[in-house]
């Protein structure tokens, strides 16, 4: 039997692309724990409730926010910090489950990225409409520790920017199980997700959700 490499089932297959250094979009790397991940997620979400937060100059976040793992992040008046108990609910975070730590330790392995142990994994929920402006993720304390980012649901338009916020930025579209892998020298360059075309997902409705691992502490 012949190996087609560019067969219809073309669009099934993995694949790895370097964005640029530092950055390795893993389209699909997710679907094969995409199950596991729902159930998961769904157990985590009972007891820490996805919530719009509020970012210290005031503003709801559009897009809703949990944590599972030993940190969880938090906005509200005070700033942005990781906490390691909830302030919902005074409860710790619930804890990362072991599927969700051999994901994202695999997809740093593919990216080339060795000994990534997330005790982080931000849970966000986009609805048509919600977006994360551009910023950078400085709150962790060692920024030679990759994060690793997982798509689910609907599409969305990710922006990839510079290290200044006034750098050009490229679009990258991330689909259903989509892992992107941010480290070295992108780790600290300005990123966000334009606002979220309205649609219907086979498995997750009409939602996006995006999985972040970090090592924060
Ligand atoms: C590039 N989330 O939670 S993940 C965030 O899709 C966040 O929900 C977006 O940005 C989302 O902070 C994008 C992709 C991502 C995460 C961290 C990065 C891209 C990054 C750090 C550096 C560069
Ligand atoms: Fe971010």
């Amino acid at each position: 039997m012949t190996l087609d490499l560019f067969s219809a089932d073309e669009d099934a297959l993995p694949s790895h692309e370097v964005i640029c250094p530092g950055a390795v979009l893993l389209r699909r790397f997710a679907l094969p724990h995409e199950a596991n991940i729902l159930q998961a997620l769904h157990s985590i979400l009972a007891s820490a409730p996805l919530r719009h937060m509020h970012t210290p100059g005031g503003f709801r976040m559009s897009v809703a926010m949990s944590s599972c793992g030993t940190l969880g992040w938090v906005t509200d008046p005070h700033g942005y910090r990781y906490t390691r108990i909830n302030p919902e609910n005074n409860q710790p975070w619930p804890a990362m489950p072991a599927g969700f730590l051999q994901l994202a330790h695999a997809a740093a392995l593919a990216a080339g990225f060795t000994d990534f142990v997330p005790d982080a994994c931000l849970i966000n929920r986009y609805e048509p409409d919600a977006r994360m402006s551009l910023h950078q993720d400085k709150n962790e304390r060692d920024f030679s520790q990759p994060i690793v980012s997982v798509s689910l649901g609907l599409p969305a338009v990710f922006q990839f920017g510079g290290m200044q916020r006034s750098d050009a930025a490229v679009r990258i579209p991330l689909g259903h199980g989509d892992i992107v892998v941010w480290g070295g020298p992108s780790r600290l360059r300005f990123h966000g997700v334009l606002p979220l075309k309205a649609g219907q997902h086979p498995l997750l409705g009409a939602q996006r959700i995006n999985l972040t691992f970090r090592k924060a502490g």
